[in-house]
């Protein structure tokens, strides 16, 4: 059978739980009958249904099961956490064969999904795909590995690297990416759990950092706001969504909704580890950073990135703000299907 086609189909199932499932990752899975898919499903958001229950469930002649083989993208669990064990869903059904594209580092399960299939004689493949499926649980994997939250930077620059002409003219904002780019910002968005940016960026462009042109959850909003400059009416603080204000002013000027919260740092040289200590204790898993280029800089030179993705518009400046720069050799990831967008992941 071709194990490689039904992964990569789990693969893409798995993408429509982005999201919803957090702080779970989306896992897909697909039950297989004489190379027939026979049911499938992908993690419910948060508390909910594991895949396997959603791909078992809907399976209509239950009878099937004992002949056919699960497809998942990680190691099925072996704990009671919201929900039961799906290995001991997968022992019950009798199920033929399990097959899995990564296995699970949360040390409550960790290998023990696999031993309890083993266990009770069900043929186990593990690493079908492995890669890809790491890859689709990036921000589960970096959370439990590097206890942290996976860090994807955005930027649009010019084709010859600046992020902004130098005097900026309000009544002629200047396009460096397309709508269409603005719209995949927006999906981004409401796959990531936070979003950041500096005080330049919010005094500037009163941004409102929710998600528009596409469906999903709104991110958290995070501020870097060292002296508490950015004025109060400004559309990040108008509550809609959980906003942290990361400041070292010691006092909180701010009257205390429920939505927002002070978190006071030094800034000082390691400023993007405080930051992400913040969001760990947050619980933050992901985080879409989106300028300034200052604020960007800070986490390229301290090495706290995961991904970067780049706007290169057709348009060029004269002179103007400079885009962050990479101060190493990074790998530029292929197969990107326009040449306005760059993807460069840091590993
Ligand atoms: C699976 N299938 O679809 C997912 C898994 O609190 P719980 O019960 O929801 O368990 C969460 C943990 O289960 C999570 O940290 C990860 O280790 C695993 N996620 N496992 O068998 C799934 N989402
Ligand atoms: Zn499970």
């Amino acid at each position: 059978m071709n194990h490689k086609k039904y992964i990569e189909r789990c693969l893409q199932i798995a993408q429509n739980g982005i999201g919803a499932s957090r702080p779970n990752p989306s896992v897909g899975a697909v039950v297989v009958y004489q190379d027939t898919i026979i049911g499938e499903g992908f993690t419910s958001p948060y508390g909910g249904n594991h895949a396997e229950v959603n791909a078992i469930g809907a399976v209509k002649d239950k009878s099937l099961l004992k002949k056919a083989t699960i497809y998942v993208t990680l190691e099925p669990c072996s704990h009671f956490g919201k929900t039961p064990p799906c290995a001991d869903l997968i022992v019950k059904n009798k199920l033929k064969n399990v097959v899995i594209g990564c296995v699970d580092s949360n040390s409550l399960v960790a290998g023990k999904g696999i031993e309890r299939l083993i266990n009770a004689g069900i043929n186990v493949i593990v690493g079908v795909l492995e890669d890809e499926c790491r890859a689709r649980h990036k921000r589960f994997f970096t959370v439990q590995d590097k206890k942290r939250p996976y860090i994807i930077l955005k930027w649009a620059q010019t084709k010859n690297g600046f992020v902004a002409p130098l005097t900026k003219d309000a009544q002629k904002p200047v396009w460096i990416s397309n709508q269409y780019s603005q719209q995949l910002v927006h999906k981004w968005r409401s796959e990531e759990h936070a979003i950041l940016v500096g005080t330049n960026t919010v005094i500037a462009d009163n941004p409102k950092l929710n998600v528009r042109s596409w469906s999903g959850k709104n991110p958290v909003r995070i501020v870097l706001d060292r002296t508490l400059r950015a004025p109060k009416n400004l559309s990040v603080f108008d509550g809609s969504v959980k906003t942290i204000v990361i400041t070292e002013k010691q006092e909180c000027l701010f009257d205390g909704s429920g939505e927002l919260f002070i978190e006071t740092i030094k800034f000082s040289n390691n400023l993007a580890g405080q930051i992400c200590e913040v969001l760990q204790k947050h619980k933050i898993q992901s985080v879409i950073i989106e300028g300034g280029t200052q604020t960007l800089q800070t986490f390229i030179d301290e090495d706290l990135w995961d991904e970067a993705r780049v706007f290169v518009g057709k348009v060029a400046f004269k002179e103007g703000v400079k885009a962050p720069f990479f101060n190493k050799a990074i790998k530029e990831k292929i197969n990107i299907k326009t040449d306005v967008l760059k993807i460069y992941t840091n590993d």
